[in-house]
């Protein structure tokens, strides 16, 4: 074959050239993490938490467009971690996507991974987080995805440039260690303990009892336009966020623009990112900032505090500053009307410079029920007469001790199995309000959903009333998808798509399945590997509302896996 295709010499480098100067402003990018333990005070008490080094929330990662990362992790904590490049497609590169016994075995105390981090057409905000057991509580930072101005007019941002770009990262602080926590929901089978508050960039703000100087301050001068790059690191929670007299025009979410939209709050789930510009047009004076919970589900505790930063105006040196600055105004916490108004609204920018490719004739029709679900318990160990877990389409998805990834490239057999099936195994009214109680046991498993190179993917995600229905945010690894659709009670096959919106529908990574109610999203299966699917409410997480797509290899070249990498960490 390769005798047939003479290209000449110079025609080759020509390309070389060519292409290298295309993507002249796209380069690899070097960074160390170093996980350890380390000591913070945070609410008047330390403790030691884990964190990248040595800071919470963790090192921002600053890069363009098309550039590639080389992250070298180094773990000096006493427990297993992995990373998770949230969102980060990783074109044919699922060895370091990170999410243990999913795509890798753990990196163990003392142990070094190298991971690729291949960005492609990401622009925005992403992040960084572990991805086993909840030491992502603190292992977490923010990706900055800069315009390839190689390839835009002016700025590349499709807004004017901002004066200035601050990531603004929502978190959750537990007093006790998480591992104790972790360790203990696990033990009894009960909802684990809700967290001591919320923070903005690490504090938890002014309106905890002894936090009066753990406040973030955010800085700006009058009459200028800033980009806050808000991400939602918390580990159990959807947020309402607001700053006091300030409206806030949405321009992006899970690093895809969309098209501006004026608000005064915005909903935020665990996993997405929202890029907002802020005018700073008000009298020149301080301005809360503040987020608290959007919290669905009836009878489930939940933290209900609120955390807080301070928006500062730069003010002349003799002007004190107001003793009581305003409070911005948020939705009641359990207001879904709110939230889904919100969400909702979001459209991706869909123009010339940004144009959308949502799949319209689709092969694999999905349809996967989330649900939250009991098991009998076993021995004596749990607190309440049954054992809390969680599903998709019926089965509770259970941790291999190898990963699949591994198993996949290696024909191991055993691992995994290959039925996660396409649609719900019954058909029941999934949104009744009170299912019968015979349904609530699932069946445990660690299934698959095999699909082909370039099919074009539908999944319909209907949440279900089993034991108590609430929002889902479900995130997919290896791919962002399009939000087609969405609506509440039973989905309806017939009806429902006439209303999907494939003009503009929002691009993103993690979609809020709203309370009783269901979302469906399209996606091109051209990112071959082994791709995790998930809640990213972390106890859901844990008791099982999760699935993994393999997603196999095309014909040419450029359609297959890359060989893993010299070094896997070993199971
Ligand atoms: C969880 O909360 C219970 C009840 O308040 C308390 O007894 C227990 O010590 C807490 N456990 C952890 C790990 O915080
Ligand atoms: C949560 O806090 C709000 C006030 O911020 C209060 O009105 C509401 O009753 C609280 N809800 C619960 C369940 O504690
Ligand atoms: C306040 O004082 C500092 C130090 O003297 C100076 O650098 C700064 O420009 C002053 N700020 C304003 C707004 O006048
Ligand atoms: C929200 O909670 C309040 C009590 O805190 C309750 O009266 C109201 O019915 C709830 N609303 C919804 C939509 O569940
Ligand atoms: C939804 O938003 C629109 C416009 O932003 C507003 O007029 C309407 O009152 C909102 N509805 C609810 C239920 O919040
Ligand atoms: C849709 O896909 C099917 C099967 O792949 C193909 O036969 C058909 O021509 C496609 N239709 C359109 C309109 O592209
Ligand atoms: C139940 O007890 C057995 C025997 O001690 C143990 O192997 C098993 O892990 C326990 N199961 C749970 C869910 O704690
Ligand atoms: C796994 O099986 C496939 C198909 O039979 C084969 O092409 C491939 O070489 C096998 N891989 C290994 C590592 O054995
Ligand atoms: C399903 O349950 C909901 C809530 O109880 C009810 O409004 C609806 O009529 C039920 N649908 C069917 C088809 O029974
Ligand atoms: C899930 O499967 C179990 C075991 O087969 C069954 O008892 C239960 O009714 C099923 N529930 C649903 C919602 O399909
Ligand atoms: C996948 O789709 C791309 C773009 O439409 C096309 O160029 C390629 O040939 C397709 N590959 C396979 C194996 O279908
Ligand atoms: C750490 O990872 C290794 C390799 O998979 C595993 O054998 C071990 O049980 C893990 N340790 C903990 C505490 O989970
Ligand atoms: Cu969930």
């Amino acid at each position: 074959m390769w005798s047939m295709v003479k290209v000449p010499v110079f025609q080759i480098l020509g390309f070389i050239l060519l292409s290298s100067f295309l993507h002249s402003q796209a380069s690899v990018r070097h960074h160390t993490f170093v996980v350890e333990d380390t000591p913070y005070t945070r609410l008047c008490s330390t403790k030691n938490i884990l964190t990248v080094n040595g800071q919470f929330p963790g090192p921002t990662l600053y890069v363009k467009k098309g550039d590639t990362i080389i992250v070298d992790v180094y773990n000096k904590a006493n427990y297993n971690i992995t990373i998770h490049w949230h969102g980060v497609k990783q074109p044919r590169n699922p060895w370091s996507d990170g999410p243990e016994y999913i795509t890798q075995c753990p990196i163990r105390s003392g142990e070094r991974f190298s991971q690729k981090i291949i960005l492609s057409d990401e622009e925005g905000t992403l992040w960084w987080h572990a991805h086993s057991d909840w030491s992502r509580a603190t292992v977490h930072g923010a990706v900055v995805i800069y315009p390839n101005q190689n390839h835009n007019k002016g700025s590349g941002y499709p807004f004017p440039k901002p004066h200035a770009d601050v990531p603004i990262i929502f978190s959750e602080w537990w007093k006790k260690d998480i591992v104790e926590v972790y360790n203990e929901f696990q033990r009894t089978g009960t909802d684990p303990n809700i967290s001591d508050a919320y923070t903005i960039n690490g504090q938890p703000g002014h309106l905890y009892p002894c936090s009066k100087s753990d406040t973030y301050k955010l800085t700006v001068d009058q009459g200028k336009t800033y980009l806050l790059r808000l991400i939602n690191a918390a580990v159990e929670d959807i947020l309402f966020f607001a700053i006091a007299n300030h409206q806030l025009t949405v321009v992006g979410t899970d690093s895809s623009y969309t098209k501006p939209l004026k608000t005064d709050y915005i909903t935020i789930s665990p996993g997405q990112t929202i890029d907002v510009l802020l005018e700073t047009n008000q009298p020149p004076s301080h301005y809360y900032m503040a987020a608290r919970v959007y919290s669905s589900a009836e009878g489930v505790d939940f933290d209900n505090t609120t955390t807080t930063a301070m928006l500062q105006y730069n003010i002349g040196n003799n002007t004190t500053p107001p003793s009581n600055p305003p409070l911005p105004y948020l939705p009641f916490y359990n207001d879904t009307k709110a939230s889904v108004n919100f969400t909702g609204k979001l459209r991706s920018l869909a123009n010339e410079d940004h144009p959308i490719d949502v799949p319209v004739n689709i092969s694999s029709k999905l349809i996967f029920t989330v649900s939250v679900n009991t098991f009998p318990c076993e021995n004596d160990s749990c607190l309440g007469p049954t054992r809390l877990s969680a599903s998709m389409n019926n089965i509770s998805f259970s941790l291999p001790s190898t990963d699949i990834l591994k198993a996949y490239y290696n024909n191991i057999s055993g691992v995994y199995g290959s039925q996660f099936p396409s649609k719900p195994p019954l058909v029941f009214n999934f949104t009744a309000e009170d299912p019968p109680t015979y349904l609530n046991t699932p069946k445990k498993g660690t299934e698959v959903r095999v699909v082909e190179y370039n099919s074009t993917v539908e999944i319909v995600l209907q949440g279900t009333n089993l034991l108590a229905g609430t929002d889902h945010p479900m995130h997919l690894h290896g791919y962002s998808f399009y939000v087609v659709g969405w609506g509440f009670g039973n989905f309806d096959k017939e009806k429902d798509p006439l209303g999907y919106n494939l003009v503009d529908p929002p691009l993103q990574n993690t979609i809020a399945v709203p309370k009783n109610g269901w979302a469906a999203i399209r996606f091109k299966a051209n990112n071959p590997g082994v791709w995790f699917m998930h809640c990213h409410l972390d106890r859901h997480q844990t008791w099982g509302m999760d699935m993994a797509f393999i997603v196999k290899n095309g014909q040419g070249p450029d359609e297959q896996m890359l060989p893993p990498p010299s070094y896997m960490p070993p199971c």
